[in-house]
């Protein structure tokens, strides 16, 4: 069998004891026990002059490779152009999207850097994985050192419409790189689509099937796999005794309240603002609620050192304040604003305890809150989950879910008080709807659904 080596910005190491991670590091890390292989990106360590040293640590049947970078190459590549250039351009804020040369060259270099350092560990029969939009021309830079190998890539957030790509100075040639993978992967059928419609207006690549992109002497086969959640994993999180104490702790200060919950990272594109706008509006239009009801929006701050960063904490802050000194009373305050993370179980044992979970990106690749928060409900009394038109989740989750278009105070007031209101057969109903995707297309079978396209690919290079 090959083997499969796995290259993304971060590398997350197994935790001995099997403590707390995200869905997306246990199923790569599942994929690379089964394949034996690596998982090579930069350690989250700077160093003074990069030397190309690599890392290598063995835990829970998986190795990791690290690389440590210079000062600079953070700035330019992860603070620069991945994260103020496309970030938010992939998100459609080109309004605060920062097209700089210095950004685009910091990341073509510290993606060379990735591709001179990981070439050597690529043996003939492996295939390779190269995930997320720190790394698109990586597999451009793996085929100028001679690799072979079948290389896939997957996007996990969305890929903006042909006119907005277009602003990006170098539109052109980062999409060109793309074809040299055999896969790209997407996570819906509607981001796959503005890629295919630029490639073939802005390049003049050729379609030749459905999913058959040509351009040149390359050939790029696209699909669609949306990212799931460790289905198994996140519903026994949900039943441990971490979760049935932050479970108790949510009921018992909620005091009879109901419960809306909303997590995300501190991020723009998450849509807080609406979501603050559209609770603050349904507390005006329904007075009769107010004190049956509060939000919880845990906000973990994330990407501190870029400024679109500070500015919405600091406007959340301002938001929520505001909101809370128009409404609170002496026994209510309508909006608990939290900015810290905390254990996955925990997490689990609050989105069981909520009625309504509340997720309203502006614009998502996938959103695996919606998913986490379906699979932590009581199957007997579950909650409510109002989910934003705009999240690649929605694709899966509309049969059950409430759908909002989260730029709308009206709508989500509408969706909150019939969220409310729901009777408990129609939420079993939905839930039941939305659970049997979540446990069916989850995470392994994301990858499955990948890799399997992947191994089926070329390898159009090794024949050459
Ligand atoms: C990108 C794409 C796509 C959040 N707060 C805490 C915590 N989290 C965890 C959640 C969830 C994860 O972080 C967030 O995942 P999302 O999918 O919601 O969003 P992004 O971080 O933007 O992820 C997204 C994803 O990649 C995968 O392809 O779905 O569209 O933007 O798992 O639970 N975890 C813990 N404590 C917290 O306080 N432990």
């Amino acid at each position: 069998m090959s083997r499969l080596i796995i290259i993304s910005n971060r590398v997350s190491t197994p935790s001995p004891t099997g403590g707390a991670q995200g869905g997306l590091a246990v199923a790569l890390q599942a994929a690379l026990r089964e394949y034996r292989g690596i998982w090579f990106g930069w350690s989250g360590e700077t160093t003074e002059t990069f030397t190309g040293h690599i890392n290598f640590q063995r835990a829970g049947g998986v190795t990791t490779a690290t690389i440590d970078l210079e000062e600079q190459d953070i700035e330019e590549y992860y603070n620069g152009y991945a994260n103020r250039t496309l970030w938010p351009l992939f998100h459609y804020r080109i309004d605060i999207a920062e097209y700089e040369r210095g950004f685009a060259g910091g990341y073509l270099r510290v993606n060379d850097r990735f591709a001179d350092t990981v070439r050597p560990l690529i043996e003939p029969d492996d295939i390779v994985w190269v995930q997320d939009y720190h790394m698109i021309p990586l597999g451009q830079g793996l085929r100028e050192r001679g690799c072979r190998n079948r290389i896939g890539f997957f996007l996990h957030i969305p890929w903006p419409p042909r006119r907005l790509m277009a602003t990006l100075p170098e539109a052109a040639d980062l999409t060109r790189t793309l074809f040299a993978y055999d896969v790209v992967g997407f996570q819906t059928d509607e981001w796959a689509d503005s890629f295919r419609d630029f490639a073939i207006h802005e390049l003049g690549a050729v379609l030749e099937e459905p999913d058959v992109l040509r351009l040149d002497d390359r050939t790029l086969r696209l699909v669609s796999a949306p990212i799931g959640i460790d289905a198994t994993e996140f519903v026994a999180a949900s039943r441990s005794t971490a979760a049935k104490l932050a479970f108790r702790r949510m009921r018992d200060s909620a005091v009879g309240r109901d419960m809306i919950v909303g997590v995300d990272r501190l991020d723009y594109s998450k849509g807080l603002e609406e979501r603050f706008l559209g609770y603050e509006r349904f507390l005006q239009e329904h007075p009769e609620e107010r004190k049956e009801v509060f939000l919880l929006q845990i906000a973990p701050p994330s990407r501190g050192e870029v400024e679109s960063y500070q500015r919405i904490r600091t406007s959340l802050e301002g938001i929520a304040g505001r909101i809370n000194g128009v409404y609170a009373d002496v026994d209510w305050v309508p909006i608990r604003y939290v900015n810290q993370g905390y254990p996955r179980d925990v997490l689990a044992g609050i989105y069981r305890a909520a009625r309504i979970g509340l997720v309203t990106p502006l614009r998502d690749g996938m959103n695996l809150v919606a998913k986490e928060y379906v699979a932590a409900q009581d199957p007997e009394d579950p909650g409510v989950l109002i989910l934003s038109r705009f999240a690649g989740a929605a694709a899966q989750l509309a049969v059950g879910a409430v759908l909002v278009n989260p730029y709308s105070a009206e709508e989500l007031s509408d969706a909150l008080l019939l969220a409310l209101k729901m009777p408990r057969d129609q939420r079993i109903e939905r839930w039941r709807a939305m659970m049997e995707n979540v446990s069916t297309e989850d995470v392994l079978w994301w990858r499955q659904r990948f890799t399997d396209v992947l191994e089926a690919a070329g390898p159009e290079y090794a024949a050459s």
